[in-house]
């Protein structure tokens, strides 16, 4: 199997962990997703990270679609339940995080945008996403150790990497600061070796 992707992408990073955690092999084809020429658009016609092509060339993409597949492929550490109202709360949790990624990519890619382009309104719009997800995310975690249930799960794995990255592109988002809830449980999961092991370069 190959995976496209960057280092710096949340929805790369999430597949990447989920790949650790569950032992799972792969080569990893580092793509710039933005420029002209990548291969990316062979696999996805979206021109999307990540994209995980199988043996036998069939693409599969997007991230919860390659987290879904890669968890079925082995028993080890299972990181979606079965079924029932679990699946579907610890699915509901990836969304959140995903979602929190999506408004700010969203917001981090108008600001590159030269100023006079640039819509105030846009921006506020995500920032309210990005906010209100986090207060969110906080609200829910309580004083819980993970995000649902007893043990690591797709859902701490999304949000863990979208907050991250966050910290990483928009500093100015204070989340870890204002939720000292979160930032106990993002210490726990970011010393973990998969999170060690897919930090995006500096
Ligand atoms: N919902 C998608 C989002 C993927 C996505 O937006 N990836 C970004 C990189 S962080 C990308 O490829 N952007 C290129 C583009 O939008 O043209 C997923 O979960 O995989």
């Amino acid at each position: 199997m190959k995976l496209y992707g960057s280092r710096t992408s949340p929805y790369v990073r999430k597949v990447r962990i989920v790949m650790i955690e569950k032992r799972i092999e792969c080569d990893f084809m580092e793509e710039n997703v933005w420029s002209t020429d990548t291969a990316v658009t062979q696999h996805n016609p979206l021109t999307k990270i990540p994209v995980l092509v199988l043996d036998d060339g069939m693409p599969l993409y997007d991230s919860r679609v390659v987290a879904e597949y890669l968890d079925g492929v082995t028993p080890v550490s299972r990181l979606i339940p079965d079924g029932g109202r679990e699946r579907a709360l610890v699915k509901r949790w990836e969304a959140l995080g995903d979602g929190i990624a999506d408004a700010g990519i969203a917001l981090f890619l108008e600001r590159k945008r030269d100023q006079t382009l640039q819509s105030k309104d846009w921006l506020a719009r995500q920032r309210g996403k990005v906010d209100a997800g986090i207060a969110a995310a906080a609200r829910e975690l309580g004083d819980r150790e993970y995000c649902q249930g007893l043990s690591v799960t797709l859902g701490d794995i999304s949000l863990a990497c979208a907050l991250l990255w966050m910290e990483f592109r928009l500093p100015e988002v204070p989340w870890r600061a204002d939720h000292p809830n979160l930032r106990k449980w993002i210490e726990r999961l970011e010393a973990m070796p998969s999170f060690v092991d897919t930090t995006p370069p500096a």
